[in-house]
């Protein structure tokens, strides 16, 4: 008697979309695969109600840093947080609110964009201050 194996029917959802350049590239859903910018310039990305994006900076002195979302349509303001290099939360913007954090030179910093309803687009930017 033969066992059949009906676990052969995985389904891999693809999503494929436009790149520009400097943008996100999927997948950046955890900390591991975040995409790096650079600070005072910016990266674009788009995020969904089931999709969070993860970029992730390495600050050039220490000091202040503005960590700053523009969402660059009318679908509305995602939420991002800023985490520190070992992963603790440092604040949560809820409505695209700039981030003012103390950042050590050459420690790396993660912006995490949570994902809404809509998929708005959007630009990440961390500027010293
Ligand atoms: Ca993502």
């Amino acid at each position: 008697m033969k066992k059949v194996l009906l676990a052969l029917t995985l389904v891999f959802a693809v999503s494929s979309s436009a790149f520009a350049a400097s943008s996100e590239t999927e997948p950046n859903n955890t900390f591991e695969t975040a995409d790096s910018f650079t600070i005072n310039t910016g990266i674009s990305g788009t995020t969904d109600f089931d999709d969070r994006d993860y970029f992730v900076f390495q600050a050039n002195k220490t000091g202040k840093v503005r960590v700053t979302l523009t969402h660059t349509s009318d679908k509305g303001a995602p939420a991002f947080q800023v985490y520190e290099q070992d992963r603790t939360k440092i604040g949560t913007s809820d409505y695209s609110t700039p981030m003012e954090i103390n950042v050590v030179a050459g420690k790396k910093y993660y912006v995490q964009v949570l994902g809404i309803v809509g998929s708005p687009s959007y630009t990440v930017s961390a500027e010293n201050l």
